[in-house]
């Protein structure tokens, strides 16, 4: 069996690939670009030739006897042999592949760190009505986060986590996708489940483990689901949804739907055996399924630099034959533009794509954690500032005279009320009965699962004082 190589035109990408370089310093390294702004510089046009700035080949399986279509140039120079997957030049000179090339993957943005767009011959895509969506999810999240953790320190809830630093990831990646689309989360992305409909009531129900809560007190605080809005329910073994997100995305293709699967993950879980055996199944099935790494910098104590050698993770994509970008993970604008354009390549096309958005943690890993024990206050308050996410989205959206201060005053207003209000209810709520331990599994309860049940009121009977007095037996 011989195989097709299908040389993509892209030309486009590659002159547009030269100004992004100019254009977009390492927002990674915190090192502003502002200065380095040049109006026309891009020339994207916006318009859906998203194929063209994504770029790149692909390799698809041929019949023997089919011909390959290389150029007259490369069948001149490249003197070699047929091996599935295209021809292979041979060559005299003992080249090693480099361990990554000279300069990193760039990273597309749209807005500079002071909400100006990056060119001026930028049109955006985004409504006025999408764009106030965001901002106001953004801010909801960030003060349920706020709220939730503080409650966390008070002792009124047993654990949390924040996404402090990466709503634009968790809203705007939201704002481009259709709710028929299914996201496997890890757990710093619960603003998509606030996009969808989730309520800030029904976050802190599931926190406090009340009845109300859709998982009844079986589950740790903030590992949300809901099967209405599409959203898998987080579970703790990282990495675990990655697997799981391309059976989903094939199970899809099968059934020829007119939507994806978005798998998020963080750059720590890509240590795991199963990103790698994801990535390689969906590329070989070419599942309609987006891979949305969140390069926060952490995982958990562990730098980046502790974490792997490559230059992050979009070149992974590449080498696993997936069509991979790199962007700004607190741009809104950007975050927006390439989720959509990634959920269009994946459906229409009917394969894989990856995005490495990198971003901070700017919180703890979670109320667990205290991050200042392993990385100086000095590079948490850097990105808290200088480049907020919700600062950036906030200017281009005054600039705009879409929004004003007594807006800003008002929203802010409004979601305290909405947070306490939810923790004070969810607080007061009952909490599940013990049976709920045992239901929702079986139809019918298994004799062992009956004799546990019945063990544990035998229990209970004899240490009443150990058993919460919460909690109706
Ligand atoms: C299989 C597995 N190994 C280790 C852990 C412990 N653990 C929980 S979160 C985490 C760090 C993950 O970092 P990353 O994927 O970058 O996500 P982030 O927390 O930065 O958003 C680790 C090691 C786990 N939950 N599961
Ligand atoms: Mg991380």
């Amino acid at each position: 069996m011989f195989i097709k190589r299908i040389i993509c035109s892209n030309n486009y990408l590659t002159s547009n690939a030269y100004h992004l370089a100019k254009v977009s310093s390492s927002s990674f390294s915190g090192v502003s670009n502002s200065s380095n702004r040049k109006p026309d510089t891009f020339g994207f046009g916006y318009s859906d030739s998203y194929a063209a700035y994504f770029g790149g080949c692909h390799y698809i399986s041929m019949k023997a006897g089919e011909h390959d279509i290389l150029s007259e140039e490369d069948e001149e120079e490249n003197q070699g042999f047929s091996f599935p997957g295209g021809k292979i030049a041979y060559t005299t000179s003992m080249n090693f592949l480099p361990s990554s090339s000279k300069k990193r993957v760039q990273c597309y943005r749209v807005l500079d760190e002071d909400g100006y767009l990056m060119s001026s011959n930028m049109t955006e895509l985004v409504s006025k009505e999408v764009a106030l969506k965001v901002y106001r999810g953004m801010v909801t999240l960030n003060t349920m986060d706020k709220f939730f953790s503080e409650a966390q320190r008070q002792g009124r809830l047993s654990f949390y986590l924040t996404s402090f630093g990466e709503e634009a990831i968790n809203i705007a990646s939201a704002a481009a996708l259709s709710s028929d689309d299914v996201i496997l989360a890890q757990y710093r992305e619960p603003g998509i489940l606030l996009w969808r409909g989730f309520t800030v009531q029904d976050f802190a129900n599931q926190c406090f483990g009340n009845k109300e809560g859709h998982s009844k007190g079986r589950q740790m605080p903030i590992h949300y689901g809901s099967s209405k809005l599409n959203y898998v329910t987080i579970s703790s073994p990282l990495t675990t949804q990655l697997p799981q997100a391309v059976g989903m995305a094939y199970s899809l293709k099968m059934d020829k739907k007119d939507s994806c699967v978005v798998a998020f993950f963080g750059e720590g879980s890509t240590s795991e055996g199963d990103f790698h055996a994801a990535l390689n199944f969906a590329a070989v099935l070419g599942a309609p399924v987006v891979f949305f790494c969140r390069n926060n910098g952490w995982a958990i104590s562990t730098p980046v630099t502790e974490q792997f050698r490559s230059d992050g993770i979009v070149v992974k994509g590449q080498a696993y034959g997936i069509t991979s970008i790199r962007v700004d993970g607190n741009d809104a604008h950007a975050i927006y533009n390439v989720v959509r354009s990634a959920r269009q390549i994946a459906i229409n096309e009917q394969r894989p794509i990856l995005i490495e958005a990198m971003t901070y943690r700017v919180s703890h890993h979670s109320t667990s954690d205290d991050s200042t024990k392993y990385r100086s206050k000095d590079e948490i308050e850097h990105w808290k500032t200088t480049n907020s996410p919700i600062t950036r989205l906030q200017k281009w959206l005054e600039r705009k005279h879409w929004w004003s201060d007594k807006e800003e005053a008002k929203l802010h207003v409004e979601a305290k009320i909405q947070v306490k209000q939810a923790i004070d209810e969810a607080e007061k709520e009952e909490m599940s009965p013990l049976r709920d331990m045992f239901t929702d599994v079986y139809d019918v309860l298994p004799s062992n699962l009956m004799e546990q049940e019945t063990k544990l009121r035998e229990i209970i009977q004899k240490h009443p004082k150990d058993f919460p007095k919460d909690v109706p037996v």
